[in-house]
């Protein structure tokens, strides 16, 4: 048979299995989403605008991204301090051991009850089969826990899990506020929050009246700020700009929309890592930045 012939029967077989398809879908009615030749050919066409998509989403909404997925060994963990273990797994499915360094850490773990309440950032340990381990303190409620790297030579991704912890849940609902008091230091967040914008921020750090003006470095900088938004914890992308050892550290914030942002800033002072924690409010903005 000669090539052309071919390419005209094979164009013929395509066109009559994806008529098939087509009918069966069609026969099927409400569940043609769910077809799997149809969902296949939406997934080609729109396979651009799908990806496009995704960049614009805030981080650590999505378990899988960009081939890469967070993959925990459990998703229901008894409260108390308990072993966290876990993988990034890439597109070929197999455990990734190769990550770029980001604030000193080849992979940042953050995590917090649905609430808001219960941070933590730990610096889980890669073991030589790919698997992450760490202890987490947990008490019950509903968790998210986020995964913030970046595969060697790759974009920095934060996927999102959620694990459940079993038991009588306590409500703590977080108050609004743009101070907080943590061990005896007064930490203050200064500036606006402003929808599709990159907002500047400023912590400022007090002990007794006084400014702190020996903060410690910690992570590459004189702090770590973490934002989340509230509702769905969608994860910001903070970076903090050069400043001294304080009392005043900067950090530039983008910001998805309005509404009510959780904020937590890691500092170090006296060897002692302590996180102040915020609840402060975006303002929406005048146009939307989309970039
Ligand atoms: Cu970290």
């Amino acid at each position: 048979m000669s090539t052309p012939v071919r390419l005209a029967v094979f164009g013929l077989g395509l066109l009559v299995a994806f008529a098939a398809a087509w009918g069966v879908g069609t026969a099927m009615g409400p569940v043609l989403d769910d077809d799997p030749a149809a969902s296949h050919d939406m997934e080609m066409g729109d396979d651009d605008a799908g990806h496009e998509q995704a960049a614009h989403l805030p981080g650590g909404l999505l378990v899988s991204q960009d081939g890469y997925t967070l993959s925990l060994a459990e998703t229901t963990i008894k409260p108390g301090t308990r072993p966290l273990a876990f993988t990034i797994t890439g597109a070929d499915g197999e455990p990734v051991t190769d990550f770029d360094i980001e604030h000193e850490k080849q992979l940042h773990l953050i995590a917090v009850r649905r609430d808001g309440s219960g941070y933590q950032h730990v610096h889980p340990v890669l073991g030589d089969d790919g698997t992450w381990r760490t202890d987490l303190d947990l008490v019950p409620g509903a968790w998210r826990v986020f995964a913030d790297f970046t595969p060697d030579g790759g974009e920095g991704l934060t996927l999102g899990a959620d694990v459940t912890v079993p038991g009588q849940v306590g409500s703590t609902p977080a108050a609004r506020t743009a101070t907080t008091e943590v061990d005896g230091y007064t930490v203050t967040i200064d500036g606006h929050l402003t929808d599709g914008s990159s907002s500047d921020v400023t912590v400022a750090v007090e002990r007794d009246g006084e400014p702190v003006t020996d903060l410690e470095p910690y992570l590459g900088a004189f702090g770590h700020l973490v934002a989340l938004r509230a509702g769905d914890l969608a994860y910001l992308h903070v970076h903090p700009e050069e400043s001294g050892p304080g009392p005043k550290v900067p950090f530039v914030a983008e910001v998805p929309s309005a509404g009510d942002f959780h904020l937590y800033f890691d500092f170090q002072h006296d060897g002692v890592v302590r996180t102040a924690q915020f609840l402060i409010s975006a303002e929406e903005g005048g146009s939307h930045d989309d970039h």
